[in-house]
């Protein structure tokens, strides 16, 4: 007893041997090890201190793991640029070959495509979009129906009926993820979901239609996914947005046409032009670029040769594709992932949209705004061979099993249905 007394009195700092002593003296006086139980007090102290600790670290972990605004654990910049769609699928085709585009880049590994939002109303639209996914070789990527837009106002070539489309077997022609589109999200609520689980700073979007889901996101409130504002949740995660409008150029920026996209409806395209923050990039692709890039019907056709069963050549071969229109669509993804060498860019400026919906763009370092300018001839056949090479070859195996026999058997079916 004694030795081990003296083993913790030679222990201690000279300032507190004489306190333990005292302690060792009272201990063989009173025949009570009072120094162990003062031992033991100490250790009793200590170790309630530590549980205070290791309460305060668990509810500090709690609290990091419930802040859904701060999912990712490090706010590291992607590699790749990640990015949602928001496309009025169903209207026009050039939606189309920049899915195309899109899917073939996230094959390749030069991007993360982290959701499909279809902004034209309307389950069919949302079946395309499906089929799309699932024929590329995306079936688990999140789609998501605008419900608080607009219908069908004006429909270049409604292609829609291609995902109702059986072979001869009453399989679908075209695979789908969704038998029932009133369970997926709202389009702005699968944007909040997806920008609340992105790293600050990191999400494209690509607006290749009606603004009226980007619309509604901005003027969305906080939810399960996040405790920010729309417009707040946009400042803090998103990269940078590119928007298929206007009929800008370099000669014509004062009260010009909105463009195509923005009229289909002008209280969402005042939101988000009125909404926006002025400190996230937006790069307006106006019709001009695209104008000049024509990939007609007989080319699209003759490029999708290795197959029948395709979702672009039945649409070119099952509906009159001729209605002039060109590759405006495809020019968004292109330039995200090809980077600024492939398209001219505007000075940065701003952009106002009058009450009479015309649009103005006025030049200012500080905006936040510039939009793509044409280039010449040999530019818009060196993005036409770009886009025609996503049709050329497949981007991944097709998920369908449906031969060319029972094919024959269901063009039967699309002459049907129109
Ligand atoms: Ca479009």
């Amino acid at each position: 007893m004694l030795f081990r007394h003296k083993t913790m009195y030679y222990g201690y700092k000279p300032a507190q041997k004489k306190h333990c002593m005292l302690l060792i003296i009272m201990s063989f006086i009173y025949k009570n090890n009072v120094f162990l139980q003062y031992q033991m007090n100490k250790i009793k102290v200590l170790m309630k201190r530590a549980k205070y600790l290791i309460v305060i670290a668990f509810i500090t972990i709690l609290l990091y793991a419930c802040n859904k605004d701060n999912p990712t654990p490090d706010q590291q910049q992607p590699a790749v640029p990640q990015i949602i769609l928001d496309t009025d699928i169903c209207s026009s085709t050039d939606d189309l070959f920049a899915m195309q585009l899109l899917y073939r880049y996230a094959s390749q590994g030069r991007c993360n495509l982290l959701g499909v939002v279809v902004d034209r109303m309307g389950d069919t639209n949302a079946a395309v979009a499906d089929l799309m996914n699932n024929y590329y070789g995306f079936p688990t990527l999140p789609i998501a129906l605008e419900r608080n837009g607009t219908y069908e106002r004006f429909c270049y070539i409604n292609y829609s009926p291609i995902a109702q489309l059986t072979d001869g077997n009453g399989n679908l022609l075209f695979a789908r993820t969704y038998s029932d589109y009133s369970s997926i999200l709202d389009g702005y609520v699968l944007y909040r979901r997806l920008l609340a689980n992105s790293a600050d700073g990191s999400v494209t979007i690509i607006l290749t239609g009606i603004p009226s889901t980007i619309a509604n996101l901005l003027t969305s409130g906080a939810d399960q996914y996040s405790s920010l504002s729309g417009v707040e949740l946009v400042r803090r995660k998103v990269k940078r947005l590119y928007f298929m409008a206007t009929k800008l150029e370099p000669d014509n920026e004062q009260n010009v046409s909105p463009g195509y996209n923005m009229m289909m409806h002008p209280v969402a395209a005042h939101t988000l032009l009125e909404m926006w923050p002025n400190d996230v990039d937006v790069i307006i692709s106006p019709s001009a670029p695209g104008n000049m890039v024509e990939y007609t019907p007989e080319m699209v056709i003759s490029d999708i040769n290795w197959t029948e069963i395709h979702p672009l050549k039945q649409i070119y071969t099952q509906y009159d594709c001729n209605t002039g229109q060109k590759m405006w669509d495809p020019l968004l993804p292109m330039h995200e992932i090809e980077g600024d060498d492939l398209i001219e860019l505007s000075p940065r400026g701003r952009i106002s949209l009058s009450a009479d919906n015309k649009i103005t763009f006025t030049a200012d370092p500080d905006g936040n705004y510039r939009y793509q300018i044409a280039g010449d001839e040999a530019w818009a056949e060196r993005l036409l061979n770009m886009i025609r090479a996503s049709s050329t070859t497949p981007t991944r195996m097709a998920t369908h099993t449906t031969s060319m026999a029972t094919l024959s058997h269901q063009t039967r079916g699309i002459q049907n249905i129109r």
